[in-house]
């Protein structure tokens, strides 16, 4: 019995007047700390011990989990100070 093995994955961007109405002036960030959960409690809550994999954003501000199992899946970035995310900071993706 097999199973496919999926992957995720996203870009990190800043916007530089904070609204997501005006999108040509979003540009890569990198270096951002990404952290992937399993939700397997399926309660939309990254636990802890629920987290399964951890990355950085590259110069492209792109990041990507690969070798995934199907599941429910949390994407979660870090909150650094002197930054506020005008976009949630938890992206809830079925896998
Ligand atoms: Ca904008
Ligand atoms: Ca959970």
């Amino acid at each position: 019995v097999n199973v496919e093995l999926g992957s995720i994955s996203g870009h990190k961007l800043e916007d530089a007047d904070g609204s997501l109405g005006t999108t040509g002036d979003q540009t890569p960030v990198e270096n951002w700390t990404i952290t992937l959960y399993k939700d397997d409690n399926h309660d939309n809550i990254a636990d802890p011990a629920e987290q399964v994999a951890q990355t950085t954003t590259d110069a492209n501000g792109a990041y990507q989990f690969t070798g995934l199992l199907p599941g429910d899946y949390l994407i979660k970035e870090e909150s650094q100070s002197g930054w506020t995310n005008v976009s949630p900071v938890q992206i809830d993706q079925d896998n």
